[in-house]
């Protein structure tokens, strides 16, 4: 019966692990998948482009590219900020898939 009581913990505790990375892993913009989008990511970004020591393996790169034009660049970290800030027209993630709501939330080509 002890046995059973652990392998049913253990079981328990790998699901538990394994919904917590899935829904860190899948959120846009949260870039070090620590399961929040905030400041920090954005940060976290700029410096990895940058190529600061230490920032090589924090990078999600799935959720590190905010206008889904399949690189991660300078742009990312500023869409990110903008988004955060809320900056009109960059409510939605990734930024530019999304046709504007009224003319009002239309931008012509930042970038
Ligand atoms: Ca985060
Ligand atoms: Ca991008």
């Amino acid at each position: 019966m002890k046995k059973l009581i652990g392998l049913t913990i253990v079981i328990c505790i790998l699901l538990t692990a394994f919904v917590s990375v899935n829904a860190a892993t899948n959120t846009l913009g949260d870039v070090d998948s620590n399961g929040s989008v905030n400041p920090m990511d954005v940060v976290i970004l700029t410096r990895h482009l940058a190529g600061w020591d230490g920032y090589e393996d924090m990078v999600n790169t799935a959720n590190s590219d905010l206008n889904a034009d399949g690189n991660i660049d300078p742009v990312d970290p500023v869409i990110l900020a903008r988004h955060l800030a809320g900056w009109q027209g960059y409510g939605e993630l990734p930024y530019g898939t999304q046709a504007p709501a009224t003319d009002d939330d239309y931008i012509p080509g930042i970038w």
